[in-house]
């Protein structure tokens, strides 16, 4: 195997020997070729396409098909083999009617591939398919190739992320496919290559609109929320992942069965939105970063549902207890599918719940865009009038890595007169600070998950609007943690945006070569974080 698509990669590398995730050699080598029937597919759907012919259902399969790449969704072998299967099936579909319409296709393995008829052989297969394999002129190229489909997966986990709560768009479907068939074409250049990794950027703000319009338009549009740390007596269900269509089905399916809610990780920004928090029995939130899991897991004394990533590998104490849905998998772990989570429910009554109520602290979540636009005039007026004097995003994944204390020390050394927006998991670094207020506004804003950073976005333009100048002249500084490939995707949408010098830690991406590390560097100073002091003296002078 070779996987170098996340920030845990091995030795900064790449993962050789099984994943540092906890991937098997089996699993890796199967998601590889599943990706390989997807260029095919893609590249089918693509010619489809120039001929008027879509294919919706298809679209959606490729990008749940995407998804379940990505790091910490799936390791389930079985899932795999079935949805390599699917792919195969749609590819020569498409490719039929491509033909039939009068068309013609490329000659490449990914479309005329069969697949093997047992594991082993399927696993062989895609020995020959992983990220090497991929024709390119030179390593940079190879390396924007690869940046290109790191950053699709993260569209495609925005993409199902909205399309479930009812918001598509064909052009973004048309990119993904359009992404996955370069990846088989040998003659793209260093220019086109760089174009498409931009343009992914481009399609994935569009889709990150989408899942905010999925979003707000589904919960109403968060508000400020104080989100319990404590625990009261009871039955308990504890929620991980990022998906709301998952927690609002849970929530109506154990309304007045006596078992309380909590979130974990990703789903605390839950709180904030009014059709969820109307809810009583959503008590709280328990537990802190995916990577905590197994210590978090194992102390709750209820069912456990993951929605989405990240899923690490279940300990033996509460391998009973955990349930997966959607494109989640573990092999041997119990899966709910189509919305029913009876088997959870079961579960969670059947254990013991808390035995009493615990009162913990509380954090603030839901100042997402609208409810900071809303106070967009005294935020104006306090940085007009030098109370505020500048504003720091410290946002992205968390991770097991000890560098990644540095985001917890930035945030404990910002002045009193700066502001730290956040989102997304990293956040559990430091979101149970209390900094205090501005003038009334907190220090601290939670804008909510990795998959709101359309907000962030959305604030840093109407900031720039409010004073007049463009983003890059705001007094405000991106200092970025990644992880996966979600956090990739919104890089390329703030380079695409134009944005420069942002801080990228704690490592930068293994994918990278030196030669598009020079590009990115000469042409939005893109830095590596380096200590909290020297970075706060630069940003601030
Ligand atoms: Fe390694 Fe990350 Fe790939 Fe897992 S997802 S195998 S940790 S590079
Ligand atoms: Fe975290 Fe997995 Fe990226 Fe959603 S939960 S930000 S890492």
């Amino acid at each position: 195997m070779f996987c170098y698509q996340c920030e845990q990669t091995a030795k900064g590398e790449a993962c050789t020997k099984g994943g540092v995730c906890g991937k098997p050699h089996d699993v890796a080598s199967l998601q590889d070729l599943l990706i390989h029937a997807l260029i095919g597919l893609s590249t089918a759907a693509t010619e489809a396409g120039k001929r008027g012919i879509v294919d919706r259902e298809t679209d959606v399969f490729t990008v749940k098909a995407l998804f379940s790449t990505l790091t910490n969704v799936n390791f389930d072998a079985a899932r795999f083999v079935d949805l390599i299967g699917q792919a195969v099936r749609r590819r020569d579909g498409l490719a039929d009617r491509v033909r039939a319409a009068g068309g013609s296709l490329p000659d490449i393995d990914a479309l005329g591939f069969r697949p093997a008829d047992s594991l082993e052989g399927l696993v062989a297969q895609g020995e020959g398919t992983g990220l090497k394999s991929y024709p390119a002129a030179n390593a940079d190229i190879l390396s924007l190739k690869h940046t290109l489909l790191f950053g699709l997966k993260g569209v495609a986990a925005y993409a199902d992320h909205a399309q479930i709560l009812g918001q598509e768009d064909p052009s973004v479907y048309a990119f993904v496919h359009k992404g996955l068939a370069s990846m088989a074409d040998a003659g793209v250049s260093l220019e086109a290559a760089l174009g498409l990794v931009l343009k992914c950027g481009e399609i994935n703000l569009r889709t990150m609109e989408l899942l905010d319009a999925a979003n707000t338009g589904a919960y109403g549009h968060p508000v400020p929320t104080a989100v319990s740390l404590g625990v009261k007596k009871g039955k308990a269900i504890l929620v991980s992942g990022h998906d709301l269509k998952d927690l609002a089905g849970l929530l109506e399916q154990t309304r007045g069965k006596g078992i309380n809610i909590y979130t974990h990780g990703e789903m605390l920004p839950c709180h904030g939105y009014p059709a969820l928090k109307k809810y009583d029995h959503l008590a709280g939130h328990y537990g802190t970063a995916w990577q905590n899991q197994a210590k978090e897991f194992a102390e709750f004394p209820g069912a456990i549902l993951m929605t989405t990533n990240c899923i690490q590998r279940p300990q033996p104490v509460y391998r009973d207890n955990i349930f997966t849905t959607g494109l989640v998998g573990w092999p041997d772990v119990a899966h709910v599918s189509g919305g029913d989570f009876g088997p959870v429910i079961k579960r969670a009554l059947e254990l013991p719940g808390f035995t009493q109520d615990v009162n913990g602290k509380s954090v603030m979540t839901g100042f997402a865009r609208n409810a900071v636009m809303g106070v967009a005039g005294a935020v104006v007026e306090a940085v007009k009038g030098k109370q505020i004097r500048h504003f720091f995003l410290v946002a992205g994944c968390d991770g097991a890595k000890p560098g990644r204390n540095y985001y917890t020390q930035f945030v404990e050394q910002v002045p009193a007169d700066c502001i730290v927006l956040t989102l997304a998991c990293g956040k559990f670094r430091f979101f149970d600070k209390d900094l205090g207020t501005i003038g009334g506004i907190p220090r601290l804003l939670d804008m909510g998950q990795c998959n709101d950073a359309y907000s962030a976005i959305q604030i840093a333009l109407a900031l720039s609007k409010a004073f007049g100048v463009g983003v890059n002249e705001l007094p405000l500084s991106m200092v970025l943690s990644w992880y996966e490939q979600k956090a990739a995707a919104i890089l390329l949408t703030l380079l695409y945006l134009g944005i420069k010098d942002i801080r990228l830690g704690p490592s930068l991406p293994a994918f990278i070569t030196p030669g598009v590390l020079d590009v990115l560097v000469k042409n939005f100073g893109i830095k590596p974080i380096t200590t909290p002091e020297a970075d706060l003296k630069a940003i601030l002078g």
